[in-house]
């Protein structure tokens, strides 16, 4: 017999303290495997996309840095993706905007059809990846005084609408040809710098406007619409269209997928408490996972303590089936790919800690009132040996152990991040 590696051995140990828990730890790894996580295009070139590289970021979004190797086109950008993805394990999507469009001329967002996506649709499907999509409501100048879909002008308003329809028959192509059906996230700026007079009226006016975009019956075989609310932009201080109530108001009463940025609330609120409350009225949650710092800042994701709160929520309220789990992140001040590493290897290894929590002991100690108990339980299982498990999940699914991706990341950046104009 051969020498066990240090991986398996360990992971042999971890495996038996799991198993005094009722946990095993293969059927663990089985179900996260088949958890899929949709990775954000718009990580590897700061939000730009190719409709127009050379334009502005707008919206009440920043993206901060200039770190170089920034992907400039469609082809550069999914080769970034494909060595981020070899270094990720389990189930992943892609996200792309509308923006990431690909055309040999100029077309308006309120005239993109599949076709200005079947690259993407043929490099998803080589690779057995689901796609999502998302309209793009800013970057625009129909967009400039952060007014889309409440845009008091008819003609505006208008266009926005079209784009949106446009961007669901997109999003139904991606279904369609992939046979994984696509979420497609409606986020819009709209909002105002200062106290507005009048707050009722947009409200109103995105209600229609949005009853106009989903109007037409897409089967949920190939398309999913989701809303995504929003507390504040930068110029949107004062008022912004699209907040909390609203989105849950009328993904509830329309039946669509609520979307929660981890960002998008007050400093003291979070994501983890709201799931098991809007999953009593809605049916199925996006989730945008981001990190804010002080405001929207869409850091990284980080491995920290709400992340697993987050996990930890959908693993135990048995809302993992109805949740679509998508990173948000733009950081351009340091090496992009590993951002996208960094952020999808947190998200799946919180799914895996959630997973690997004694919930039956746990259950248990709550019932019975046993709450030193449950507090002992909750702070044991912080250094459990999930650690080995983690480990031997990345072996097992040949992507590197611990830092070891950092290496070919640093390598990629040498031979090609750094060839890239600057
Ligand atoms: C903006 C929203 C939105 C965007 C992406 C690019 O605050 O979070 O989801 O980040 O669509
Ligand atoms: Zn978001």
């Amino acid at each position: 017999m051969s020498e066990q590696s240090p991986i398996t051995k360990a992971y042999e140990l971890a495996r038996e303290h799991f198993a005094r828990d009722g946990i095993d730890t293969e059927a663990v790894l089985a179900k996260l495997d088949a958890v899929p996580v949709s990775m954000h295009c718009w990580q590897g070139d700061d939000v730009k996309g190719f409709e127009n590289p050379d334009g502005e970021l707008t919206g009440g979004i920043q993206v901060s840095g200039n770190y170089p190797g920034r992907a400039r086109n469609a082809d550069q950008l999914r080769a970034d993706l494909d060595k981020a993805m070899s270094l990720i394990p389990g189930a992943k999507r892609l996200n792309l905007h509308a923006l990431y469009l690909e055309a040999d001329r100029k077309v308006e967002r309120d005239a993109i059809e599949p076709r200005h996506f079947q690259r993407w649709v043929d490099w998803a499907k080589e690779r057995g990846l689901g796609l999502d999509f998302n309209p793009s409501c800013f970057s625009h100048p129909k967009s400039a005084d952060n007014r889309t879909l409440s845009h008091p002008d008819a003609g505006i308003r208008q266009f926005w609408i079209d784009h949106c329809k446009a961007s669901r028959k997109v999003s139904e192509h991606f279904g369609r040809s992939l046979g994984k059906a696509s979420v497609m996230n409606i986020w819009i700026p709209d909002g105002s710098k200062d106290y507005p007079f009048d707050r009722y009226g947009p409200r109103e006016t995105l209600k229609d406007a949005l009853d106009e975009v989903i109007a037409e019956k897409i089967s949920t075989a190939f398309h999913y619409d989701a809303v995504e609310s929003k507390l504040f932009g930068i110029g949107a201080e004062a008022y912004t269209v699209g907040s909390n109530e609203f989105y849950m108001g009328y993904a509830a009463t329309r039946g669509t997928m609520l979307c929660l940025d981890a960002g998008h609330f007050h400093p003291t609120e979070v994501v983890s408490d709201k799931l098991s409350a809007v999953f009593q009225f809605v049916d199925r949650v996006l989730l945008h996972v981001s990190r804010p710092m002080r405001w929207d800042s869409d850091h990284v994701v980080l491995f920290d303590d709400e992340l697993q709160a987050i996990a930890n929520e959908l693993v135990r309220g048995k809302m993992l089936d109805r949740t679509a789990i998508g990173l948000d992140y733009f950081d351009a001040s340091i090496n992009r790919i590993a951002a996208w590493v960094i952020g999808m290897r947190n998200m799946r290894k919180a799914l895996m800690k959630a997973m690997l929590e004694p919930a039956a002991k746990l259950k248990a100690a709550e019932a019975s009132g046993d709450y030193a108990l449950r507090m002992a339980l909750f702070e044991e299982h912080k250094t459990s040996p999930w650690g080995a498990v983690w480990d031997h999940y990345c072996e097992s699914r040949n992507v590197p152990v611990g830092a070891a991706w950092f290496d070919i990341v640093k390598a990629y950046e040498r031979d090609v991040l750094a060839k890239r104009e600057s």
